[in-house]
């Protein structure tokens, strides 16, 4: 099998090149390959400097993820690095596209680095549950400094060429061809000696204030919360201020190998794929192609209209949003600049970028507005008749081949379609509040949706930088079809005698960002109320009735202060004493592992159920969902990939207490049962 490496002499240079698409992952052929080059330019005396770079979309973007956990095959990517930096010729790292992880770390061996303007760097080893196990985090340090290598490794984030220029990460910026003017940097520096070898670098990490560590704990202690790997790159890091580099890349490979052999490494590196696995739709030929989506129609400028209408703007496609009246219409149009200028203030827009993306947005009321659009979304009352209404009007209005998409959160797609003469062009399109913020995006495939809408919205998806899961159409789909279930057993928790205080510290303290009764409180206790306070038939509704309707009222399960902050309401534990009252129920002491089973594992449950109606693709799917649209812990994979760490059997035996209690109104997921009998995992890993 030809080599992914191959070398090329220009003059006294000998141009080393990968050509492993779709990423120039440093896979064991391409470790091999780059040590051979190396003794190549050792050995030819005509060779005088080194450049190394790479054909296709990038540089080198890291390990190969795929070679995780099975044999190791020598050459080690700890050993190229060396092997390059101890080159007794000059290696210059031509880098486009973006050089990440091991491909910085190779970077980081070569004596220079250039790089086009364009071009990212990052160690985003972090994401993966790990940490750069190359002699990234020794020499990252000794060349960027340790706040910049600090902010890199826990992160994650790359940076881009001029801000690794300004940090000494990078040499040149190259305007023009990289190939061309990397040989001729390599030709200017052929001569010079001593060659810059990173590891011997100390300047950047002698005397460096050891309390630079402790704050900066202290600054990420809430995006640090639950996981391991940040606080190991950030050992690593500080071990580079405190040994020479020989030592500190003993203490790295000793720190990398213990996250490495963790579960969070496992769950994130399952995720990584997960996430891109979710973008394939079973079943549709790959020569389907998408339909051309060049301008959006929203229905609806509230939240999620808002929302929904500002990811296309800042993706470049216009936008023309309808409303009922112009005082919605105003205000809807007012949050949309004034959450852009909120995000410009964070560095996130410029501000001719805000006037750029809202010069797209065409306001209206007149419904007619729509008919040039090809993709029209309606994001109005979650009510069917409403929606049917709407669909009937833009089925008379829109031009043909638009597509028809629905935000509803729970509906029937297909009902909707119905209102129709054209179902194949009906889609849902279910975006998370805060629609302009959340990654999930869950599309809905109704049971006559084309193959060319569905492939169009997964397209459209990544181009708004969404994560788009297929989903099928059942109440809820598949992320709020298994809320129902874990938010009625949290209720009925409260009436045995939990309280939303400890409900909700369980699950934060598993690494939810909140509770059941926080997440109530926030999204809004009356989000599906029947609005008649005088109708109580549970403790939702008695909350209701008293315009507790969440954090918007400054009161829900909790109390709120003027700065939102929450603190128990002996209010609402009086109303639930009172259900508890009329119920019969006599309070009992709760665990918190009852608490886990009654609500994670029956999530699981739940999800299984999804996957045996096929309402979702696959197991890692749900994870997806529930990851990014939920906020479950990256670093436990999601429901289905935690259920099989802790086990199904063991999940079906926390189930089965669940089937004492609620007798027929619990059914156990038939495929949970089977797998959990077969020793066989939902997740495969
Ligand atoms: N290894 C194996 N496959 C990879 C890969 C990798 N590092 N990166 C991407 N792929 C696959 C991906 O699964 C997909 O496959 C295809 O390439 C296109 O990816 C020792 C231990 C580079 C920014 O974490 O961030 O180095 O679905 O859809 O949107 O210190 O891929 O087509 O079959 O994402 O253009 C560190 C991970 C590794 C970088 C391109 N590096 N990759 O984004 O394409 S650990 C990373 C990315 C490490 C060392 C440590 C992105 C990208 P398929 P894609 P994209």
């Amino acid at each position: 099998m030809t080599s992914p490496i191959s070398t090329q002499k220009h003059g006294h240079v000998l141009i080393v090149t990968s050509n492993n698409p779709p990423v120039n992952a440093l896979g064991a052929a391409v470790r091999q390959g780059l040590v051979a080059a190396i003794e190549e330019a050792e050995a030819a005396n005509d060779v005088a400097a080194v450049v190394i770079r790479c054909e296709g979309q990038t540089f080198f973007a890291g390990a190969d993820i795929t070679e995780f956990g099975k044999p190791p095959v020598m050459p080690w990517l700890p050993e190229v690095v060396d092997r390059i930096e101890n080159c007794s010729k000059p290696v210059v790292a031509a880098i486009h596209g973006t050089a990440l992880g091991g491909g910085l770390e190779v970077a980081l061996g070569c004596h220079y680095r250039v790089a086009v303007p364009t071009a990212k760097l990052g160690v985003p080893e972090v994401k993966l549950g790990l940490l750069p196990g190359a002699g990234g985090t020794q020499r990252l340090p000794r060349v960027a400094g340790v706040e910049k290598a600090l902010q890199m490794t826990t992160s994650g984030t790359p940076i881009g060429a001029q801000e690794a220029c300004d940090a000494g990460v990078v040499d040149r910026i190259i305007e023009g061809d990289l190939l061309q003017h990397a040989v001729a940097y390599a030709t200017e520096v052929a001569q010079v000696r001593p060659l810059p070898k990173t590891s011997e670098r100390q300047d950047k990490v002698e005397n460096v204030d050891p309390s630079v560590f402790d704050q900066f704990i202290q600054a990420n202690a809430r995006t640090f919360k639950g996981f391991e790997a940040p606080m190991k790159n950030l050992e690593a890091v500080r071990v580079a201020t405190q040994k020479p580099y020989s030592e500190g890349v003993l203490e790295e490979r000793k720190l990398f190998m213990e996250l490495m052999s963790g579960t969070q490494a496992k769950a994130q590196q399952y995720f990584f794929f997960a996430e891109r696995k979710a973008a394939k739709i079973e079943g549709v030929a790959d020569d389907v192609k998408p339909r051309e989506i060049r301008k959006v129609g929203v229905i609806g400028a509230g939240t999620m209209g808002g929302g929904i209408s500002m990811n296309f703007l800042s993706a470049g496609i216009p936008v023309t949003i309808v409303e009922m009246a112009q005082d919605a219409l105003d205000r809807g149009t007012g949050v949309m600049l004034k959450n852009y200028q909120a995000s410009a203030k964070k560095g996130r827009f410029t501000e001719a970028q805000v006037g750029e993306f809202m010069g797209r947005l065409n306001p209206t009321l007149n419904f007619d507005d729509l008919a040039d659009c090809d993709l029209i979304i309606e994001a109005v009352f979650e009510q069917m008749e409403i929606k049917q209404e709407i669909f009937g009007r833009l089925d008379k209005i829109a031009k043909p081949g638009a597509i028809l998409a629905s935000n509803t959160s729970y509906l029937n797609i297909d009902e909707i379609a119905a209102a129709t003469s054209r179902p194949q062009d009906v889609v849902g399109l279910h975006f998370f509040s805060p629609a302009n913020v959340m990654k999930l995006l869950e599309v809905v495939r109704g049971a006559k949706t084309a193959d060319d809408v569905l492939v169009t919205a997964m397209a459209l998806a990544k181009k708004i930088k969404k994560v788009a899961v297929v989903a099928g159409v059942c109440y809820g789909f598949i992320g709020n079809r298994m809320l129902i279930p874990r938010q009625m057993e949290a209720t009925k928790l409260l009436l045995e005698g939990a309280t939303p205080a400890q409900i909700d510290k369980v699950h934060t303290d598993f690494g939810m960002p909140m509770g059941p009764f926080q997440m109530a409180d926030l999204a809004g206790v009356d989000i599906g109320w029947h609005r008649d306070p005088t109708r109580i038939e549970n403790i939702r509704d008695a909350l209701c009735a008293q315009d507790r309707w969440g954090q918007k009222k400054g009161a829900g399960f909790y109390d709120y202060d003027e700065k939102r902050r929450p603190s128990p309401s002996p209010k609402v534990q009086e109303i639930i004493e009172d259900f508890r009252g009329k119920a019969g129920v006599q309070a009992r002491e709760i665990s918190d592992q009852e608490i886990v089973e009654r609500t994670l594992y029956t999530m699981v449950n739940e999800g299984a159920k999804i996957l045996e109606e096929g309402m979702a693709q696959r197991a890692s799917d749900v994870d997806v969902v529930w990851i990014y649209g939920y906020g479950w812990p990256v670093y436990r994979g999601g429901p289905m990939h935690w259920a099989d760490s802790e086990g199904l059997p063991k999940i079906v035996e926390g189930l089965r207490r669940q089937e004492e209690r609620m007798g027929k109104d619990f059914s156990f997921s038939q495929l949970l049962l089977d797998k959990a009998e077969r020793g066989e995992k939902f997740t495969g890993r």
